[in-house]
């Protein structure tokens, strides 16, 4: 019988020999919600500063590089063929045209380009065409990530050998709401793509949507599948459902606000250590909306004037809410980790 000492790390962290686990129960992470609003706060921001100078947020900028077109049915998205929002679907961006908006990504002050497509998943085709742009990005000294939809084993590898640093797949929502969202394609699917993309080595960015019409319950169901998953996201981006006509969501009742900043808390509690982004739905927030999300413990955003095919506020009034609120671009001077400034 081997013992613990002859094991292989990588393999105990696997099965989690040795190591006690913090587990979140969906009902643990619902009582996080129902605490009174300032007693969270607090707790987010305590364990924030723990591990985050709490004055630093990272700036991620978007680019589509696929638009429209999509063949699964998620209830909320624009690019879904199944529903006519009069988005126009255009085919996969020359290198040179993703390269330029990199390029305009990093002037502006970003240190991640997230490039996205309308997939359900990439072609054979395609593989080859991302790969050079992911190449092409970090050649520009950005950080990289792609979301393509769902991934097999080698496509992960792929992208992986390709310089990828992070992969977005979201879960979107607790596994007993999804099947209201979307029909073609599975809870599982989503996770198959994700154990494919963290068997690669590419970091995980995973999150979800809130404001779908779901219930507290099931928010803090969302949040307990991401904070269980082994190990947790290093990227936890947290969307307002961005209402757009034409989608089954468009006359979604709007979450109160107050609720979105206790998911935002919530993430940081029980995720202590990954960037958690203040994501879609920013455009529809007052700037003291936003800060309450910074207080409770957001330290990414997306930045630059256009999400995918919605909008973003412009660069320029982020940076004019950075300077109002003492906070600066993540990587603009040395992290002082778990100290407060
Ligand atoms: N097609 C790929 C996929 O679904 O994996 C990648 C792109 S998809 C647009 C990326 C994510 O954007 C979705 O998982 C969803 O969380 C978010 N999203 C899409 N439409 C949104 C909306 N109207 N409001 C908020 N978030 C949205
Ligand atoms: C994520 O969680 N949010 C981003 C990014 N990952 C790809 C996308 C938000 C899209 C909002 C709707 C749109 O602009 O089309
Ligand atoms: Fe397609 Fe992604 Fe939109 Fe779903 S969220 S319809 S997979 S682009």
């Amino acid at each position: 019988m081997s013992t613990v000492a002859s094991i292989p790390l990588s393999s105990l962290r696997r099965a989690n020999v040795g190591v006690p686990e913090t587990r979140w129960t969906a009902t643990a992470v619902a009582e996080l919600f129902e605490l009174p609003f300032m007693d969270l706060l607090f707790r987010a921001q305590t364990v924030h500063r723990q591990h985050f100078n709490p004055n630093e947020v990272q700036l991620s900028t978007l680019l589509s590089i696929k638009t429209g077109g999509c063949a699964e049915d998620c209830g909320y998205c624009p690019q879904s063929s199944h529903f006519d929002t009069g988005l126009e679907a255009s085919k996969l961006m020359p290198l040179d045209e993703v390269l330029e908006a990199a390029q305009a990504a990093k002037a502006q002050g970003a240190t991640r380009f997230c490039m996205g497509a309308a997939w359900r998943s990439p072609k054979e085709r395609d593989m080859e065409r991302v790969s050079a742009m992911i190449q092409g990005v970090r050649d520009l000294g950005l950080e990289t990530c792609m979301t393509l939809g769902m991934l097999d084993g080698e496509q992960a590898q792929q992208l992986k050998d390709a310089g990828l640093d992070y992969y977005n797949h979201n879960l979107d929502s607790a596994p007993d709401f999804y099947g209201q969202i979307i029909s073609t394609r599975t809870y599982q699917n989503r996770l198959d793509t994700l154990s494919n993309v963290r068997e690669a080595g590419i970091n995980v960015c995973c999150g979800g949507i809130v404001g779908m019409g779901e219930s507290r319950e099931q928010r803090a169901g969302l949040i307990a599948q991401l904070a269980n998953l082994d190990p947790y996201p290093e990227s936890v981006p947290i969307n307002n459902l961005v209402a757009v006509p034409g989608t089954p969501l468009a006359d979604a009742e709007p979450l109160d606000p107050f609720e979105f900043v206790r998911t935002i808390a919530v993430a940081r509690v029980t995720m202590p250590t990954t960037m958690v982004r203040l994501s879609a739905g920013r455009e529809q927030m007052d700037e003291a909306l936003q800060a309450l999300c910074f207080a409770a413990g957001a330290n990414s955003i997306f930045y630059g004037d256009r999400l995918l095919t919605t909008s973003n506020p412009q660069a320029q009034r982020d940076r004019r809410l950075f300077e109002r609120l003492g906070l600066s671009p993540q990587g603009d001077r040395p992290a002082v980790v778990g100290e407060a400034a």
